[in-house]
């Protein structure tokens, strides 16, 4: 294995009752940006997604569908994995909960539990929500026309059976302190102040096995038992690290995970269940949950009932993939909730993309290629306008990775385009096309300025828009070995004399069809 510094980072594994929509999507490629970011930046890096099979809900999915369960879990998971491959995500893995090695990891897993005295037999009396796959206290719920909901909204049952328990009420201290480790957060802050009082509020035994269904991974050594899903679910983070080898190479590495990324529905089992169920099995708990938040579509809530769910897939058609990415990325504070808004989209296509970054790069390197023979010129003399803006481009890195290492990947755009807009300002007041006629040499060291400019925002926005990025450092002709971070700065500026391709534009401004 190299001796790179070790990254992993997962997605939730998503139910397969539902189809993909831009929720998901959203979420996945936010791991990719952060995923691409570390390997460009020096990490070896396991990027890790996948889906979630079992549980009550699907098993009910699948019968109301006329399908067995497996039937259903394949043909969903598969479009999972397609919508993951058509936003261009570099997942290194993709998990499903059905497979062999998940089951021996959750079983695995409960093994040592049970070993550890932490999980008991007794009978659960309580509130289920089956499209929450959670238990709630009476005193979370509401009434709504008499009948009680979660806080979710999602309706509850009353079940009474036999069911394992798992001593949660015993490791509130253990979080607390775990929440307050220096390196160990729950991001952002306000969603770690909500996870902390739900912990001070008091923690009780948690039921982590039914016995109404069986659709699921038996218990060991008592197979009337199914686990919770949540236990079957969150273990597949330690299922794709080779759990339960926990001597093999990759778990060493590893485990435990840098980030579990999620939506800010789920913090609570990954935030509390997760680290418990770990810290009492022995086993590290993640360096990192950040719980992101939840996008409406045109001010309103997005379901399947509304219909209003965004299809990522139509809407990677009509606006292309890295304007989606784009797009998706720099409209809303990494973290807070986001509303889809076609006019948003457009607006930050023609603005941001066409006209910030694509005439930037369309107007310079093609005056390169019509004027200097289509070769890279060689920089004259840099006058204090030149150096300035050399200077704000090579002082990016730290900016930009300072950003990531928060997860605010808006922020980080934001730093980049505060450049571009830099660099368009010097460009437009230093009128190459007029230095043409009257000092040629200037016009040169001009052009080849703001060429070096586009090849360190190229470099910057791969993680983002890997395709386009891509496709101006083609033209650049960088090559492929040197596209990584540790080629910004001013140690590896542009050679001059390169041959350059005829640029093509990049970034196609969005005209809508007419009716
Ligand atoms: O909860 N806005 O799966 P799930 C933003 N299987 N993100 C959204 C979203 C929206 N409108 N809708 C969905 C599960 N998401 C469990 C997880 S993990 C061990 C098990 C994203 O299919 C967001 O990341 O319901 C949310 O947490 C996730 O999809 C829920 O996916």
């Amino acid at each position: 294995m190299s001796g790179k510094p070790a990254f992993y980072i997962t997605t939730p594994i998503y139910y397969v009752n539902d189809i993909p929509h831009i929720g998901h999507a959203y979420t996945t490629l936010a791991c990719d940006v952060l995923a691409r970011f570390k390997r460009l930046d020096g990490f070896d890096v396991m990027f890790l997604t996948g889906t979630d099979e079992h549980g009550q809900k699907v098993e009910k999915s699948a019968a109301a569908a006329g399908k067995t369960p497996i039937e259903l879990c394949d043909q969903v998971s598969e479009r999972f994995r397609e919508l993951a491959d058509f936003m261009n995500c570099s997942h290194d893995d993709f998990i499903r909960t059905t497979e062999q090695r998940h089951k021996l990891a959750c079983q695995a897993l409960w093994t040592k539990l049970m070993d550890n005295d932490q999980i008991y037999l007794d009978k659960y009396a309580g509130w289920y929500s089956v499209r929450d796959e959670a238990f709630y206290a009476e005193t979370e719920l509401t009434e709504i026309n008499g009948e009680k909901v979660a806080p979710s909204g999602a309706s509850v049952e009353w079940v009474e059976e036999e069911s394992y328990f798992f001593r949660l009420s015993a490791w509130e201290d253990k979080l607390l302190e775990y929440y307050d480790g220096l390196d160990v957060t729950v991001l952002p802050k306000s969603r770690k102040n909500e996870v902390k009082s739900f912990v001070e509020g008091g923690l009780r035994d948690l039921s982590v096995s039914r016995t109404s269904f069986k659709w699921g991974i038996p218990v060991p050594g008592n197979d009337k038992h199914i686990m919770y899903v949540w236990i079957d679910a969150l273990t597949n983070y330690m299922t794709a690290a080779g759990y339960p080898d926990m001597d093999s190479e990759t778990f060493k590495k590893f485990w435990p995970a840098d980030i579990h990324m999620v939506g800010k529905d789920i913090v609570r089992f990954h935030a509390v269940y997760w680290p418990a169920f770990l810290m009492a099995a022995d086993i590290e708990p993640p360096k990192r949950v950040f719980a992101h938040g939840w996008w409406t579509n045109e001010g309103q809530k997005i379901s399947k009932s509304v219909g209003n769910v965004i299809d990522p897939f139509q809407i990677v058609e009509e606006f292309g993939l890295d304007q989606v990415r784009y797009f998706l990325m720099r409209e809303v504070p990494f973290g807070n909730d986001g509303d889809f808004n076609r006019q948003a989209m457009i607006n930050r296509i023609n603005s941001d993309l066409a006209n910030d970054l694509g005439n930037l790069a369309q107007r310079s390197l093609s005056m390169i290629f019509k004027n200097c023979d289509g070769v890279m010129p060689s920089a004259g003399e840099f006058t204090d306008a030149d150096n300035e803006i050399l200077a704000a481009v090579d002082a990016l890195l730290p900016k930009v990775r300072a950003h990531i290492d928060v997860q605010a990947i808006n922020k980080s755009l934001e730093v980049i385009w505060n450049v571009v807009s830099g660099a368009n300002v010097y460009f437009a007041g230093q009128e190459p096309w007029a230095l043409k006629k009257t000092d040629p040499v200037r016009m040169e060291t001009v052009l080849y300025t703001t060429a070096e400019i586009i090849r360190q925002v190229a470099i910057l926005t791969q993680p983002i828009m890997p395709d386009s990025s891509a496709k101006l450092l083609d033209i650049l002709k960088i090559p492929a070995n040197e596209r990584g971070f540790e080629q910004l700065g001013a140690g590896h500026r542009l050679a001059g004399g390169t041959a350059m391709d005829k640029p093509e534009g990049v970034f196609p401004r969005y005209v809508a069809e007419a009716n």
